[in-house]
């Protein structure tokens, strides 16, 4: 199959580009880089040294002796995306070129804005080009859990629910209340791909995905091959966050009460969910929607699973519950379905607390490196604040 990455330079796009080569399928990838660019604008970098794309691909040749074709592009530019789907007529888009930080796009009215343009305007250039060279590819649209927010009702992973209102029935998208700008965009996404999937029935997979941790896939054997692994408040989710504190000896920082619930998987387990996703597309002209998680833990329980893997390596670390800077629920009822993934041969076995061991000691080498980031650790990005907003 040949298949294109629109975002291969990130945490996600650069394993997946790894396990598709290692799966015998042909990938090229796109990015513009904004994510190496925005990261340094926050004033920190990835804890661990990342290889520029062209001695990343150089890499990926000689260890493993994999071809990738890279193409440096902004995918918001119509021409630029159109020219390089209309060269390569790839199979399967796979996209994730999205700003995807939930706190940069909360930082003022200009990286809202930007998150808003750079997101929408992505997709639906997506959409167009595909529509004007082959409906038929397939696109596998990276969105989140976050669309849902937290409600208190069981989350479907149908688009669609029934309703009654005022005793008449109807069916409708499923309710989405997202908790950030960022998380907002794929919101608008969803329904911008619903709607074209309804008007040209244009092939789709959008995977609602919990935050990811880890630094470890099957194929990243040696240190030339690492993943972008970023800590600070912005780009930084949080067991990756965790893990560096712990070692840095900071307190691990836990936002509010600690009772926020997420759904979390392992980067290993997310290339395998991306895996069996690309390669078992749904019926042509169908919007399939996937959620995509491994386990559902707390900030409270994740504080203490990263607690007792830092003490397997003599390291005693304290938590430190802190204002939230976040407008979310810190207690509240999830409960997500997931079935696609699972009816698919998804279903993993190793857990975060059997994996966290290994992740504090695979960040301890860098401990000089992130020191130097150390104090873009703590939170300061607040939703409640609205600079520049008036
Ligand atoms: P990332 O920032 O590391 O990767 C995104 C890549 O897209 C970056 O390399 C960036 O330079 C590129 N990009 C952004 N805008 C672009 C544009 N206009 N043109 C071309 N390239 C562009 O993020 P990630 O963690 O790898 O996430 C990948 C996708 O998965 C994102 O859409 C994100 O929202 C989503 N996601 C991530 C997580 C997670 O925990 N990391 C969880 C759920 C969903
Ligand atoms: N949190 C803390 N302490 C920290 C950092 C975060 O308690 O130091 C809490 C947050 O308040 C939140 C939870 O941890 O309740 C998750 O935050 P996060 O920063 O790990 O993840 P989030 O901002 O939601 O975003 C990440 C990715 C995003 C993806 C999303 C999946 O950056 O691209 O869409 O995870 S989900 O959360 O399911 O929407």
């Amino acid at each position: 199959m040949k298949v294109m990455i629109l975002g291969a330079d990130g945490y996600l796009g650069w394993p997946l580009s790894l396990r598709l080569m290692a799966r015998g399928h042909e990938v090229i990838g796109v990015d513009n880089f904004a994510t190496r660019k925005s990261v340094k604008e926050v004033g920190s970098d990835s804890a661990i040294p990342i290889l520029s794309m062209e001695n990343r691909v150089k890499a990926a040749k000689d260890i493993h002796g994999y071809n990738m074709k890279f193409y440096r592009g902004d995918i918001t530019k119509y021409g630029v995306l159109h020219k390089i789907i209309k060269e390569e007529k790839p199979d399967t888009v796979v996209h994730f070129a999205e700003q995807r930080s939930a706190p940069y796009s909360m930082i003022n009215a200009k990286h809202a804005a930007y998150t808003m343009s750079n997101n929408i305007i992505g997709t639906i250039n997506l959409i167009y080009a595909i529509m004007d060279i082959d409906p038929k590819i397939h696109i596998v649209k990276m969105g989140t859990m976050g669309e849902f927010g937290t409600p208190n009702f069981d989350i479907p992973e149908s688009p669609f629910v029934d309703v009654e209102i005022n005793g008449r029935k109807d069916r409708i998208t499923t309710p989405k209340f997202a908790g950030s700008w960022y998380h907002w965009t794929k919101v608008h996404d969803t329904n911008n791909i619903l709607f074209a999937n309804k008007a040209w029935k244009i092939t789709t997979t959008d995977i609602m995905q919990g935050p990811v941790y880890g630094t470890r896939t099957k194929e990243i054997t040696d240190k030339k091959l690492h993943s972008r692994f970023d800590f600070d408040e912005v780009w930084g989710t949080v067991v990756n966050r965790f893990t560096v504190e712990s070692v840095l000896g900071i307190p691990l920082t836990a936002y509010g009460a600690g009772g926020q619930i997420r759904g979390y998987l392992s980067l290993e387990d997310s290339m395998e969910a991306l895996r069996l996703l690309v390669e078992n597309p749904p019926e042509s002209g169908s919007y399939r929607s996937a959620n995509q998680f491994v386990e559902l833990l707390s900030i409270n329980e994740i504080a203490d699973i990263i607690q007792k893997a830092a003490k397997k390596h003599g390291i005693d670390i304290g938590v430190e519950h802190m204002e939230n800077p976040r407008i979310e629920a810190d207690r509240h009822y999830y409960n997500p379905e997931i079935k696609v993934l699972p009816a698919l041969g998804f279903h993993p076995k190793l857990k975060m607390a059997d994996l966290s061991e290994q992740l504090v000691k695979d960040v301890m080498p860098y401990k000089a490196r992130m020191n130097k980031f150390r104090e873009r650790i703590l939170p300061h990005t607040n939703w409640r604040r609205v600079e520049n907003a008036r």
